[in-house]
């Protein structure tokens, strides 16, 4: 990403004005896929690629937005209904749930532009909430927002003005984002640490299958429910008051297969052993296990394939690739219905799997995916 551009842009539709300059990063996620929202583990890392803002309060109530990607402009009052536009609706979304954190939010003059390939299931969408955040935090609130109530203002802005019920993962990583390092978050606690990642003799890298991964209309919320709709099950029949399957065992989910969808608890069995595999993923890495750590990205693969059903046809081929490769671990990544393959390959191995995931996929599909090494990079900040 290229601040001069920004500035550039910022300047021409801004009478040559200058603001303050934030970027948040997209983020990988090396297990740990739909158990945010059951309260489960999930391990990700900020990446290198990111959104980038020019911000300056304009001392109205009005924000006027230019996307430099898209090459749109528009103004909106703080107070009204909003823009239609998604790009700019996070943008208005953030601004209102910063002030429902009682931030004294005022209108403001911004252009913003990032590359973190849309739909690859990177999270463009929590980079341009968690930038805004941010900003706003440190234009109008002093700071005094924490950084993971700055994440959950990117979570609800999905829920009140996008309609993704999405969990918290892609928001927490772009704002706690450490250079080098991993994270693994437990959903329920909030508790997080941080895990650096040097994983010597290995690579992590993503093939981007370009099926355009969307969460919005996506059946991302009918999974959710899935589970949600088990977890009432198991209160109504053991009296207990389970917030998410976090707080269920297998056997409550055994025990009340008569009273559900047996396609609920397909889903829910997925989350519970996803839940263990991150643990699992763990203690592997502790030793420097990363035979393991590939094993169990397969198993989660295979659970999101057949189980979970959030994989669509080119990435369970670009698994299959993987494996007869020889790589040590491959996965869809993120929510899924598209987006990318994350790969753990050894050294000796990754010139020959990207180079032949490429050319059987182009192939088979008559298209290039797309080859993206993983640099974990730092998370939300003020870079000018
Ligand atoms: C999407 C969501 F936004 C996350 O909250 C998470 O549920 C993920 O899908 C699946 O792990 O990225």
């Amino acid at each position: 990403m290229d601040i001069e551009i920004v500035r550039s842009r910022f300047a021409k539709h801004f009478n040559g004005e200058t603001g303050y300059v934030y970027a948040s990063p997209g983020r990988i996620n090396l297990i740990g896929e739909h158990t945010d929202y059951n309260g489960g583990f999930v391990f990700p890392g900020a990446v290198q690629q990111g959104m980038m803002a020019e911000v300056k309060p304009n001392g109205t109530r009005t924000i006027r937005a230019y996307s430099i990607d898209l090459k749109d402009y528009d103004e909106f009052s703080i107070d009204g209904e909003g823009p239609h536009a998604s790009h700019f609706r996070y943008v208005y979304g953030v601004a209102k749930e910063m002030e429902k954190l009682g931030v004294p939010v005022q209108g403001f003059d911004c252009a913003f532009a990032g590359d973190v390939p849309l739909g690859a299931g990177m999270s463009s969408s929590a980079a341009l909430e968690s930038c805004f955040a941010f900003a706003i935090n440190d234009l109008f609130g002093d700071n005094k927002i924490g950084k993971m109530d700055l994440a959950k203002v990117g979570q609800s802005t999905e829920h009140n003005y996008i309609g993704v019920n999405c969990g918290i993962m892609d928001q927490f990583a772009s704002v706690h984002g450490k250079k080098g390092c991993l994270m693994r978050l437990d959903c329920q606690s909030g508790e997080f640490q941080y895990f650096p990642w040097d994983p010597k003799g290995y690579r992590l890298v993503l093939i981007n299958s370009c099926v355009k991964h969307e969460l919005v209309g996506s059946p991302y919320n009918d999974r959710r429910k899935s589970c949600e709709n088990v977890v009432a099950a198991i209160n109504a029949k053991y009296g207990t008051n389970a917030q998410t399957l976090r707080d269920c065992t297998w056997e409550q989910i055994d025990g009340v297969k008569p009273e559900c969808n047996p396609v609920d608890i397909q889903r829910a069995n997925f989350v519970m052993g996803e839940k263990d595999r991150v643990l699992a993923v763990c203690d592997a890495l502790e030793k420097g296990d990363y035979e393991t750590v590939g094993q169990k990205m397969f198993e989660t693969h295979q659970g999101l394939s057949k189980d979970y059903e959030v994989s669509c046809e080119e990435l369970d081929f670009l698994n299959d690739v993987a494996f007869d490769c020889g790589v040590t671990g491959s996965r869809i990544m993120g929510g899924g219905f598209g987006g990318c393959t994350i790969n753990l390959v050894r050294e000796e191995l990754y010139d020959l799997f990207t180079k032949t995931a490429v050319e059987r996929f182009e192939a088979k599909y008559g298209k290039k995916p797309i080859v993206i090494p993983v640099v974990i990079g730092d998370g939300s900040r003020r870079i000018a």
